[in-house]
């Protein structure tokens, strides 16, 4: 069915998926993580012995946090626990396929040496460049860098999250624009390794109305470097749609508007491509010194990823490093848990999407692109003790057995088919697992 569309100047430049190596590659991660780490990690969500309840990432625009003090941390800022190795490793241990580090978050530090600003941690007593420190560990251990950057940045002179139309103010942003224009451009030419870059703070006014510097600056930087990917949060269209322009169509490369929720069915995607950033505890993203509230399990993590990779998306799992570089103790313990479960089951995550069959309450059902094998990967089991699912109409069972058991396939007793219904089976589960367990199912299906 084809809908009215309206001619758009700055809307999508491209409808329907990237088929290139790059944004194939950006599609079979299936796992990836991502690290907020700047200036708020040395409060860590407190200032004068009071507590911030809002996210630490933003404790700059708390009341009780005094501007001047917080513009002056970075003389404090010498991580003497930073290993960019030993994050890399860990990340590599738990399963990450990629990794997505805040250059610059909303306060405008950078972790860069920028040429275009003071504000960066050439100026700390750290000195040395963490991001090239990142990008060459991970890259050195096979997991590939993403840059976050923040457009709304506290400290540069000219931005405004509004602008009027003429004037003084207007002139200052028209020099934030060039400034961020040549962050970006720099960022791309230090780390040219890097795959692409995770846009944040774009929701204000002032950027939106920038729809047409946007979209020629978005072309500027994907020009510099073919198979860079953007996702859907960098600029607006002419009427000032953001993600998805006036025709409903995505802007960018894939939907950047999954952030800590996920979608529930296929529907909810449209087709594109997507990716979910979710926090360990609530709304915090920076290190936070104390958690309040629900803290997420091991497996609840692992379901979510389990979700999102059935639904056709990445999941990209947040850290937030302490002022002195160090990984928390619960976060560690949770890259571990999870790295166990992928150590086992990482070929029903890595290279696989949506396997086009209905949902069923006991978990999810991942594919695998290339081989075409199911993934069952479970989560409730049911009381019955057997799990439903339906195959495509016509299809059987040619083989079936435990990811962590390969050498061991169901016996016919335990596969029920059902006669009213062809392609619908029953599998008689051999044991109750202790952990969500992925089952192998290979159908006649196979294309
Ligand atoms: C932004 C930041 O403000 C936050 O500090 C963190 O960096 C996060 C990853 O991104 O927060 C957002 C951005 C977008 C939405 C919600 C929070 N959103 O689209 O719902």
């Amino acid at each position: 069915e084809k809908r009215s569309s309206i001619t758009l100047e700055h809307g999508a430049h491209r409808l329907g998926k990237r088929t290139d190596a790059q944004m194939e590659t950006w599609r079979n991660y299936g796992l990836g993580q991502f690290i907020h780490w700047g200036l708020y990690a040395i409060p860590g969500g407190h200032w004068n012995g009071k507590y911030y309840a809002g996210a630490a990432e933003w404790i700059r625009s708390w009341k009780d946090m005094p501007k001047d003090a917080y513009d002056n941390l970075y003389k404090e800022f010498n991580p003497q626990n930073f290993n960019a190795k030993a994050w890399a490793k860990q990340a590599k241990d738990m399963g990450a396929r990629y990794v997505i580090i805040t250059t610059k978050h909303h306060d405008g530090f950078c972790i860069w040496p920028s040429q275009y600003t003071d504000y960066t941690i050439a100026n700390s007593p750290y000195k040395k460049d963490a991001l090239k420190e990142i990008v060459e560990a991970y890259e050195s251990i096979g997991i590939d860098v993403y840059l976050y950057f923040s457009i709304i940045d506290w400290n540069h002179k000219g931005y405004r999250s509004a602008i009027p139309e003429t004037g003084e103010e207007k002139r200052a942003y028209e020099d934030f624009k060039k400034f961020t224009a040549n962050q970006l451009k720099e960022l791309l030419r230090n780390y040219p390794s890097t795959k692409g870059l995770w846009f944040d703070g774009t929701w204000d006014k002032a950027w939106i109305e920038q729809t047409a510097f946007a979209d020629s600056l978005e072309a500027e930087l994907r020009e510099m470097r073919p198979g860079l990917i953007i996702g859907s949060r960098f600029r607006a269209d002419e009427f000032g749609r953001r993600h998805f322009d006036s025709n409903g169509d995505l802007m960018g490369d894939y939907e950047q508007g999954w952030e800590r929720k996920l979608p529930n069915t296929i529907e909810d995607v449209h087709g594109n491509d997507w990716d979910c950033v979710m926090t360990i505890p609530e709304n915090q993203w920076g290190y936070h010194s104390e958690w309040r509230g629900h803290v997420k399990t091991s497996v609840e993590l692992i379901e979510m990823m389990a979700k999102s990779v059935a639904l056709d998306g990445n999941f990209v799992l947040n850290f937030g490093p302490d002022g002195q570089g160090a990984i928390r103790p619960e976060e560690t313990k949770l890259a571990k848990e999870i790295g166990e479960w992928m150590k086992v089951n990482h070929e029903a995550i890595y290279d696989c999407g949506y396997a086009g069959l209905e949902k069923q309450d006991w978990g999810y059902i991942t594919k695998h692109r290339k081989t075409g094998k199911y993934y069952l990967i479970v989560f409730n089991i049911p009381v019955s003790g057997a799990l439903r699912i339906k195959l495509a109409p016509g299809s059987d069972i040619a083989s079936l057995y435990d990811l962590a058991e390969p050498n061991r396939n169901y016996s016919p007793e335990e596969i029920h088919r059902s006669k009213a219904d062809g392609n619908e089976f029953f599998i008689h589960l051999k044991h109750k697992p202790s952990q969500p367990m992925v089952i192998v199912l290979e159908s006649t299906d196979k294309e």
